[in-house]
């Protein structure tokens, strides 16, 4: 248990990368800590003589990971998704693909010999802060070849975006690839008033705050998710802000800013639809290019505003576009439905615990429906449903919400 079991353990990865050829498919996550491994690891496998096809998924959906078992014969690399779903993947390989998953998040262990979960967590290194998905990838790359040491400050970047700093600074492993960036001049390290360390990366002709990078990289996956974001982010995290990149990304801003205003607009204007306890809305297809994601996040956005009511469940859907893209198109009919909670509301759930919370709510609402279960927190969950269910998810949330207020 440890990092020399873990790079153990990535060494075995890269033996069975090698022996499956010269191709790899790179199935990685849309946040920062996803684009940055991905550019680490991109790049590395590159200089290391493999053809890379990149693939960028908003979230393991068991059609898109059968598609890409199905259709790509070489060698398939999950980062920063993938470790809790190993068994899906397992699943979906079905003995064929040299299978390898890089994740920071909690693992479960594949069902498919073919498949090898390099998870932190299986040797005690927590994913919550010691150790970025980015960083993973880093010591992945210097496993590789030393010469990839010159990918610190993206690994580093990652570990801020995944905000790993949280506590007033990077620690662990997340510490050693920091460090590793600041010998070669990379980064650096200031103390701002609070006692808190503020990384600033040096490269690129520029000093430029890192925490604020991370946002503005993860806005390219989340905000340009169907559209050009994540290719863009990729070479962000490499070679810095150049026009292109200026230019896009303000307008993803614009795009993401009007696209609110249009839905708060419309929901001042007509209101939610409403149950006893659940105030609902959907976006349709309204909130294109943006990734799926951009609903939750719209959701939080407002949770306290005025024209929300403090005491109910938010729960916005919007529908999943058919192409995903570097995967294919897919006929589906599928909605994505974010659930959020106004504070005031939040308190009784995790304080109070009058109220019962989303993590027990929405797995088994979605299943009622035919929905997917997805990761469901008690303050934020979220599941996929067909289209044309939204009611019926709703309607059983309300359903459980009655049942467990009875029984108290
Ligand atoms: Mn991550």
């Amino acid at each position: 248990m440890g990092k020399e079991d873990f790079l153990k353990e990535i060494r075995k990865g890269i033996s069975w990368m090698r022996a499956a050829g010269n191709e790899v498919a790179l199935v990685h996550h849309n946040d920062s800590d996803g684009l940055t491994s991905a550019a680490i690891l991109q790049t590395a496998f590159t200089r290391a003589g493999f053809a890379v096809h990149r693939i960028c998924i908003e979230r393991v959906h068991p059609p898109i990971v059968a598609r890409i078992h199905d259709q790509f014969p070489a060698t398939i690399f999950y980062v920063d998704l993938g470790a809790q779903a190993a068994p899906v993947i397992s699943e979906a390989n079905k003995g064929r693909r040299t299978t390898l998953i890089l994740d920071h998040h909690h693992p479960h262990k594949p069902t498919d010999p073919k498949v090898l979960n390099m998870a932190t967590e299986f040797y005690g290194m927590s994913g919550d802060m010691d150790i970025s998905a980015s960083t993973a990838a880093y010591f992945f790359a210097l496993e590789l070849d030393k010469a990839n040491r010159d990918l610190a400050h993206v690994g580093v970047l990652g570990a801020v975006g995944d905000e790993h700093d949280r506590e007033g600074g990077l620690v662990k492993e997340n510490r050693e690839a920091l460090m590793d960036a600041v010998e070669q001049g990379q980064v650096r390290i200031e103390v701002n008033g609070k006692g808190k360390e503020i990384y600033s990366l040096t490269l690129f002709g520029d000093v430029t705050p890192m925490a604020p990078l991370g946002i503005e990289v993860t806005t390219f996956g989340g905000v340009g998710y169907y559209a050009d974001g994540p290719a863009l982010g990729i070479r962000v995290c490499l070679e810095g802000f150049f026009p292109e990149a200026k230019r896009r990304l303000k307008e993803l801003r614009q795009t993401q800013q009007t696209a609110y205003e249009r839905t708060t607009a419309r929901l001042k204007r007509e209101g939610f639809r409403e149950t006893e306890h659940i105030q609902w809305f959907t976006v349709g297809d309204d909130f294109s290019p943006m990734g799926v994601k951009i609903i939750g996040e719209y959701c939080w956005d407002i949770r306290n505003e005025d024209f929300v009511n403090p005491a109910k469940y938010i729960v916005g859907f919007q529908n999943m576009a058919k192409d995903v893209p570097g995967v294919g198109s897919f006929d589906w009919v599928q909605t994505k439905a974010s659930m959020r909670l106004p504070t005031p509301l939040e308190h009784k759930v995790l304080i109070d615990k009058s109220m019962p919370g989303l993590g027990w709510v929405v797995p088994e609402a979605a299943k009622r429906v035919g929905g997917s279960i997805d990761a469901c927190h008690d303050y934020t969950a979220a599941t996929i449903v067909g289209i044309g269910k939204e009611e019926a998810l709703v309607m059983e949330m309300e359903n459980l919400v009655k049942a467990k207020l009875s029984n108290n």
